[in-house]
């Protein structure tokens, strides 16, 4: 009997924002790989090379059945040499050295243990490794002067480390919920980032809030975290105002993509009655709220569903495709020289000249 070996070669649009990417990862393993090559290339400021494997993983993740042979890529974009190569070392030899290097190498394990403090980023990581600290005891030890969010960062290092869950996440909603509803009737609140894209864990929770009633929601922020903290909800929290100005017709052009909500960074105090049960009486969660007009709403609650990559690629679609800007407060119309008007996700997709990706599909 002849038996017809099928292989299947893969083929993809090559912008995240253009293809449908659920967290039915069928390539974990070489997906897993090439973001930890992303991770070593933004722990060493190279954020280019970092961004370069984020694509290549971001492909290899919307495959619809595993890759068994380098030959079935040929024809993928996002794929260069090197990520074609790693994927190659696993699939035949079961391993990239360079992975395995890179998991192992003495700087990449310090500096992800440093940059996992909440308040310490790649700059400052550097600098203390520079200075002979190779780790956790001996960065408390060693008497630093530590700003607000890293001294809250060490104090709660094991439970910022350790993924939130999905009921942890609606134990925090409920409470986010009541402090909005308390201190401004009629305001809502959307859970966004990896939750709203339906991932069952998180490094935190995020929220976006805002008022049907344009202006409402001004001054909406230091209610609710008044609130949060009254209740003793909050073990740390900064918030940031709204820096972005209003312009005669609409927004001024954010000048880059930073966006400019009036936002709070926070550690919530997560105790056992909303906790269900657990051995500790209350366990420290990282949450992000931000709040938006509602006429800026729909920006916002795209450029804060995630993921990161689709996030990127969406600018980038916008930028090189239809000389438009997209922030996470309005998108320009450069040729127009107007803003285009959006309340609903669909809305924006559809000025960009994209098939709508619902957030489930988002998880490049
Ligand atoms: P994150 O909370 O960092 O990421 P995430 O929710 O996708 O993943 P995790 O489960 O690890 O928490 O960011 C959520 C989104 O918000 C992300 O798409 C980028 C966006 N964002 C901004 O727009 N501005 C910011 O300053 C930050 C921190 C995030
Ligand atoms: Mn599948
Ligand atoms: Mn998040
Ligand atoms: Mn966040």
């Amino acid at each position: 009997q002849l038996q017809v070996l099928e292989v299947v070669v893969f083929s993809a649009p090559s912008y995240a924002c253009q293809r449908r990417t659920t967290l039915d990862n069928h390539n974990a393993i070489l997906t897993d790989a090439l973001s930890l090559l992303a991770e070593n290339a933004e722990l060493s400021g190279e954020d280019g090379r970092g961004v370069a494997f984020r694509r290549a993983a971001g492909v290899l993740k919307g495959l619809p059945e595993p890759v068994t042979a380098v030959t079935q890529l040929v024809g993928l974009p996002c794929l260069g040499g090197h990520s074609l190569r790693v994927v190659k070392d696993i699939l035949e030899n079961g391993a990239s050295c360079e992975v395995e290097d890179t998991k192992q190498s003495e700087r990449f394990k310090v500096l992800k243990v440093l940059t996992g403090i909440f308040g310490v980023g790649v700059k400052t990581a550097e600098r203390w490794i520079q200075e002979g600290i190779r780790g956790l005891q001996q960065l408390q030890d060693s008497g630093r002067t530590l700003n607000r969010a890293q001294q809250a960062g060490l104090q709660h290092y094991e439970d910022l480390n350790q993924h939130v869950t999905r009921s942890e996440a609606d134990a925090v909603a409920a409470v986010v919920e009541e402090a909005v509803a308390s201190v401004l009737p009629g305001a809502r609140m959307t859970l966004i980032g990896g939750f709203r894209r339906g991932k069952l864990t998180g490094h935190d929770v995020d929220f976006l809030i805002t008022h049907p009633e344009e202006g409402r929601e001004v001054g909406l922020m230091p209610k609710v975290v008044s609130w949060l903290e009254s209740q003793g909800f909050l073990l740390y929290q900064k918030t940031t105002k709204n820096s972005y100005l209003e312009g005669e017709d609409g927004p001024a052009r954010p000048s880059s993509n930073m966006d400019r909500f009036e936002r709070c960074f926070s550690i919530f105090k997560l105790t056992e009655e909303v906790n269900g049960e657990g051995l500790k009486p209350w366990r420290a969660v990282r949450v992000d709220l931000v709040v938006s007009p509602i006429s800026q709403f729909a920006f916002a609650l795209l450029g804060w569903t995630g993921s990161k990559l689709f996030e990127r690629e969406l600018r980038r679609w916008a930028g090189h495709k239809k000389a438009m800007s997209l922030s996470s407060h309005a998108l320009y119309d450069n040729t127009q020289r107007r803003y285009l008007r959006a309340s609903s996700e669909e809305e924006i997709f559809a000025h960009l000249g994209l098939e709508y990706i619902p957030p489930s599909e988002r998880n490049a």
